[in-house]
């Protein structure tokens, strides 16, 4: 089997095709990462903060194009670079930091401009240059302030069972773009009807939003603000489902980062405590519009234990003291909003039924290094109904699921620092006996263990 790697040669200007992939052999590369497929994917396996962004960055020198196909700025991926420097990326996917990869933003994605802009400026006075190495498809749907207000709005109706969002307008603007009364990228090269189009998106948001009000003077003063953005993002701007395509003709290498994960899916997750896109499989091909059979790895992104923000059901999470203690030493508080995730013991049967809805090929465990101080860990295996009856599958019904019990199996801890260990076989007995645990109950095989924040904290299994 004889494993390729493409590069780019140059950036890739919007209105060009991808230029011609150069073939090399890489004799550095882990033999995992070489046989990854053209088109491979990194999705959350639970409801968010998995640690995608670190994999997406370790695995972008090996692509060429890094994409994102859904969300928006709600996404938050931490990533250290080998200097040891800290970044937050939101929109921009994760392989900017490799200065050679291209990121693409793709159709699926819901694209607020100022927070882009700012995110740009952020990363080159940080020295990355993103000239030329980003593209933004002329399909994504664009994501105002005012979409930013109606979130908030919407959460205080709620009131009580407010769904904790990161109030970044992600609802709102995917709830336009459904009602088919969204602006996308390519309608900024017609701002001649731009303004009818965002005043009738403003009344309707003031129709069904008493606090909700604007003037024509706010109207005006927004449409300025967007043709001033319209020029500065006509140079990002591209047909990325023809560009896509085109690399994989050329058989160019591609990442898929997903944002989110398969529990937060608006059709998967614990509706109505989802987000508002599809951050599983399937949203790779209709956030990018690529073809199923283009497919190939999609490594799924799991913690040695669970976090959630926001409301909503969370079987195994632990309100005492290990909770707390895993908040601190995992470091678990949001990016994009500094919240504190709520945390508990790993999910199996959640896990056991997103790897059934992403079939995927392998998963990197990450933070296991988090659980190092405790005497004893538990994994959660099964729920059982009131009467006591088992549950095969995670339920839709989110009263069967809080009047259902976990039952749980409890491992050794190892109660030593691994985050100096760099090869599977130096790691305490105990430690391999929960990876392997979890391999066996859920039935993929565990490629990849996360020990640390930084780049190089990754064992190779
Ligand atoms: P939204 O804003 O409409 O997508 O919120 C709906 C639910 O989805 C959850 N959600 C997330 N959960 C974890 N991490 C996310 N990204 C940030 C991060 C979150 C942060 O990386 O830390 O900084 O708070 C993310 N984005 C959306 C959200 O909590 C709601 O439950
Ligand atoms: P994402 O949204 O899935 O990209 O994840 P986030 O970046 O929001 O959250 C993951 C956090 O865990 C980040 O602060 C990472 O730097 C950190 N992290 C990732 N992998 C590991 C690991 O294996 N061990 C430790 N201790 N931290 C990690
Ligand atoms: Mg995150």
């Amino acid at each position: 089997h004889k494993h390729h790697q493409w590069r780019n040669t140059g950036p890739i200007s919007c209105s060009a095709s991808p230029p011609a992939a150069v073939e090399h052999q890489t004799s550095d590369t882990p033999s995992r990462i070489a046989a990854l497929g053209l088109v491979s994917g990194v999705l959350g396996c639970q409801w968010g903060d998995e640690g995608k962004g670190k994999l997406v960055d370790i695995l972008a020198k090996h692509f060429d194009i890094v994409a994102r196909c859904q969300g928006g700025a709600n996404a938050g991926h931490t990533i250290l670079n080998s200097e040891g420097k800290k970044f937050a990326l939101h929109l921009v996917p994760s392989g900017i930091l490799n200065e050679e990869t291209t990121c693409v933003v793709g159709n699926g994605v819901v694209v607020h401009l100022p927070g882009f802009f700012k995110e740009i400026d952020g990363l080159e006075s940080n020295g990355v240059s993103c000239k030329g190495r980003i593209l933004v498809s002329d399909r994504a749907h664009l994501l105002f302030d005012f979409h930013q207000e109606v979130d908030g709005l919407r959460e205080a109706e709620l009131a009580k069972s407010f769904i904790g969002t990161t109030k970044r307008g992600i609802g709102p603007c995917y709830s336009s773009k459904v009602n088919r009364n969204g602006i996308r990228v390519s309608d900024l090269r017609h701002m001649d009807t731009f303004p009818q189009k965002l005043d009738l998106l403003l009344a309707d948001a003031a129709s069904r939003f008493k606090d909700f009000k604007y003037t024509p003077e706010m109207l005006r003063e927004e449409v300025e603000r967007y043709k001033r953005f319209a020029e500065r993002l006509e140079p990002f701007i591209c047909d990325t489902v023809h560009f896509m395509n085109e690399a994989i003709l050329q058989k160019k290498k591609i990442l898929v980062e997903g944002g989110q994960a398969t529990m937060l899916d608006i059709d998967f997750g614990t509706y109505p405590f989802v987000t508002s896109s599809s951050p599983s499989a399937g949203g790779i091909c209709t956030g990018l519009g690529i073809a199923p059979r283009a497919l190939g790895d999609i490594i799924g992104v799991v913690k040695a234990y669970t976090t959630r923000v926001g409301s909503g059901p969370f079987p195994t999470e632990l309100l005492d003291k290990i909770g707390d203690l895993l908040r601190f030493s995992g470091q678990e508080f949001g990016t994009t909003t500094g919240r504190p995730r709520r945390c508990g013991w790993l999910d199996i049967i959640a896990l056991k039924y997103v790897c059934q809805i992403n079939g995927f090929s392998s998963l990197n465990l990450t933070k296991l290094d988090v659980l190092s101080d405790l005497a004893e860990i538990q994994l959660g295996v099964s729920y059982k109904h009131s009467n006591g009856t088992p549950i095969n599958s995670f339920p839709a019904d989110l009263y069967a699921l809080e009047q259902s019990k976990v039952e749980y199996e409890t491992m050794p801890g190892w109660q030593t620092d691994i985050s100096n260990i760099r090869n599977y076989s130096d790691l305490p007995k105990a430690a391999r006996q929960y990876v392997e645990r979890i391999e066996e109950l859920v039935g993929v095989p565990i490629h990849y263990i996360g020990v640390g924040p930084g780049r190089d904290a990754l064992i190779y299994k």
